[in-house]
């Protein structure tokens, strides 16, 4: 394998709502580049990047995937992501290794719910991007109609660089409107165009394209802006650095088409990616924070500066065990390297690092600063971390990602597997940071909890395919919390001054009610030594403790403040452990007088109806304690956003299968939390009763 410098590497990720055709794309790539020896088919089970289990069986990507092109001197590096609502946190964390990103758009669908998102990502991490409208030899797909979509969506910025030839099952290949030359596709599916004259039924559409293309390159450039108005053109030889420099600037989105499956658009979009496309090195610096302080200190791109890498997705391989996968911010990172890992002060050796095609990995030297790569067996390194030079520490940020929207019991089917359950599910929370896995403290069930069923389910499946365990799962739960809407303030006392050593703990406490998503404050306001110093932080766990347990119905208490302000205490008697009991008294005193309230998840819900359905979905949304946000037309569909309780949508896919002849889509993620209902707290609180709880573990 060949070492690649960081001005001949360029990082894309492949975004986009799902079945846009990412992982077909990838893989007709590589085809092409000659990276793999056929045509594979995501239908077929073949595909390059969605080789797990779980993906062929599913066909759709479930986590982030690479592969790279060798392309003339160019490597380029490909992330495929997944496109399917649930696994987005995927999507988004694996940005962190790209430059640049493709952004597809389906030939039929046009915009869809995750195009949005996953621009909004692009913009979180200042990606530049070209729009592909791919599947253009599908039945009814229109370039037109999309584009049109596009530019009221993304402004005047988004601008075709090419244009399709022929329609549907015609779609043969595209007019390059840089070069001003058409390039034609064999149906052999070998992704290489062969270069034609412009087709005269194209030829004004072409000239059009092409000036305004020129126009938009020129206007935000001052000397092509004059080149431009001396001329009436810009000359190619000016007009490629001209458009480079815009994708670079995110002030151009060019527009390319292709067909995955038909290979139509491979080289050209290859040779788009090496043209246009920054290089790692052009993004120029990486802004990172100082390992102390939290200072912020940058870090240049560039192979002659201290190794720094940042790992963005581990997998839980059960025979390669724990595998990193990490992009080399500066420095060059060499096999057999000791690196330090500064989120966790260990040290790491980086033994038989490679690049990754796929499930393939390759053995490497050395990787340079931009490139990507991928290392087994790290001790201590976990998803999000930077490792590098001791001496020159730096902390890359990791993604935050939002909360898990549902957990669901789960119970080993055979009794022996407990030890064996709990084990491999750690080792999959390292690999999927949205996954959460804890104990139910009142029924003492295991709880998984994800974005969405079918996010747990493919856990579940992960389970039994990888580590051989199998595991029922029960109904799903919702993770309800408690909080308070009054301010409280009690005495906590725990006294036993019988016989022998005695114990003694007395603590004032007040609670007050916080924003919510503000979480737990602690404010120690004790003066003159009511309670000594050292006992203090005791008080705080007993109340910190006790409010995980929760006070309605065992969910945990969130969202409040707690001020200790006297107390007393005892020479002899007082210890850590009476003053935690005091605290915790303290707060279940408080809690009687506070005002406690359930909390539960309220979810963005994004619906695709055609329209004549609209109107049921509507009444249907105000029946499960809906609030509609908006309703908009989108071609034949109708687009409906709306706002529900978790608890009110467990059963919505099917639900929504039946009201629309199957004909309806929806999709949602979690948005916040608040107060549910008083009659319906009460029967939530009813059900989850110690004395019924008792009665479900017999
Ligand atoms: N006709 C046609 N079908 C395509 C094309 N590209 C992909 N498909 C089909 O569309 C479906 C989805 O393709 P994928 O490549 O898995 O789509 P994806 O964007 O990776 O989907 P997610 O992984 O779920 O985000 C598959 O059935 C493909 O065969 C194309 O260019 N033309
Ligand atoms: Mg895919």
């Amino acid at each position: 394998m060949k070492i690649y410098d960081g001005e001949n590497i360029r990082n894309v990720a492949l975004v986009g709502h799902g079945d846009t055709g990412k992982t077909q794309l990838v893989t007709a790539l590589l085809f092409t580049a000659g990276m793999v020896n056929r045509l594979g088919k995501v239908d077929e089970g073949t595909s390059v990047t969605d080789y797990d289990e779980e993906e062929i069986q599913r066909k759709f990507s479930i986590s982030a995937s690479l592969a790279y092109a060798e392309w003339g001197k160019t490597k380029i590096n490909f992330v495929d992501t997944p496109g399917y609502n649930i696994f987005m946190h995927e999507t988004e964390g694996a940005l962190e290794a790209a430059d640049s990103a493709l952004v597809l758009i389906h030939g039929v669908a046009g915009i869809e719910v995750q195009t949005e998102k996953v621009w909004g990502f692009c913009e979180e991490f200042s990606l530049s991007r070209a729009l592909v409208i791919n599947q253009l030899d599908r039945d009814r797909a229109s370039f037109e109609r999309a584009m049109e979509a596009l530019r009221n969506a993304y402004g005047r910025a988004v601008i075709p660089v090419q244009l399709p030839i022929g329609e549907e099952r015609a779609f043969r290949g595209l007019v390059d409107l840089v070069r001003m030359k058409a390039y034609f596709f064999d149906p052999d599916g070998s992704g290489k165009g062969k270069e034609a004259e412009i087709p005269a039924e194209l030829q004004d559409a072409a000239t059009a394209a092409h000036e305004a293309l020129v126009e938009m390159v020129a206007e935000g450039n001052d000397a092509l802006m004059e080149e431009f108005f001396e001329k009436g053109t810009i000359p190619v030889e000016d007009l490629v650095p001209g458009l480079k420099q815009a994708v670079g600037e995110r002030r151009i989105f060019p527009v390319v088409v292709s067909s995955g499956v038909l290979n139509i658009g491979s080289d050209t979009l290859l040779n788009f990616l090496v043209d246009y496309m920054p290089s790692p090195l052009e993004r120029g610096e990486a802004q990172g924070l100082d390992h102390e302080g939290g200072q912020p200190i940058k870090r240049k791109i560039a192979d002659a500066q201290p190794v720094a890498a940042h790992v963005f997705k581990t997998v839980a391989d059960p025979f390669a065990g724990r595998v990193s996968y990490f992009k080399v911010i500066s420095g060059v990172v060499k096999n057999e390297a000791n690196l330090t890992n500064f989120n966790r002060a260990a040290s790491e050796r980086f033994s038989h690092i490679g690049v990754t095609q796929g499930k393939i990995q390759t053995a490497v030297t050395e990787l340079h600063a931009g490139d990507i790569g991928a290392v087994a067996k790290l001790k201590d390194t976990l998803t999000g971390d930077t490792l590098g030079d001791k001496s020159a520490p730096i902390i890359f940020p990791k993604v935050k990602l939002a909360e898990p929207a549902i957990s669901f019991a789960i119970e080993p089917k055979s009794r022996g597997d407990e030890d064996k359950l709990s084990t491999a599910i750690h080792r999959m929370l390292e690999e999927d940071l949205l996954l959460r896995f804890s104990r139910d403290p009142q029924t003492k069930e295991f709880l998984l909890s994800g974005a969405g069923q079918q996010h747990v389910e493919v856990a579940v499946s992960k389970l039994k395919r990888r580590f051989n365990i199998e595991v029922t799962l029960k109904a799903p739960k919702i993770p309800y919390r408690e909080t308070i809407r009054a301010r409280a303030e009690a005495q906590g006392k725990h006294k036993k001054q019988t016989g022998g050593h005695g114990q003694y703990g007395d603590c004032w406490i007040k609670l007050e009610p916080q924003a919510r998503g503000a979480g737990f404050e602690f404010v120690n306001d004790i003066f003159g030594g009511a309670i000594p110093r050292n006992f203090i932080p005791a008080v705080e766990k007993g109340i910190v403790e006790a409010a995980a347990r929760g006070y309605l119905a065992g969910f945990p208490v969130v969202d409040f403040k707690v001020i200790v302000f006297d107390g007393s205490y005892h020479d002899v008697d007082s210890s850590e452990m009476a003053f935690k009991l005091a605290g915790s008294k303290g707060f279940k005193k408080c809690m009687e007088q506070a005002k406690p309230c359930l909390l539960e998840p309220i979810m963005n819900v994004e619906i695709h109806v055609p329209e004549n359905y609209s109107g049921d979905i509507m009444g249907n949304l105000n029946g499960r304690r809906g609030r509609i946000q908006g309703m908009e037309p989108q071609g034949n569909t109708t687009v409906v956003k709306a706002q529900v309780p978790l608890a009110e949508m467990l059963t919505y896919a099917s639900d929504l299968t039946s009201m629309t002849q199957g004909r309806g889509t929806y999709s949602m993620e979690m948005s916040h939390y608040d107060i549910v209902p008083q009659m319906i707290a009460d029967k939530i609180v009813a059900a989850h009763k110690p004395s019924a709880v008792e009665e479900e573990d017999e």
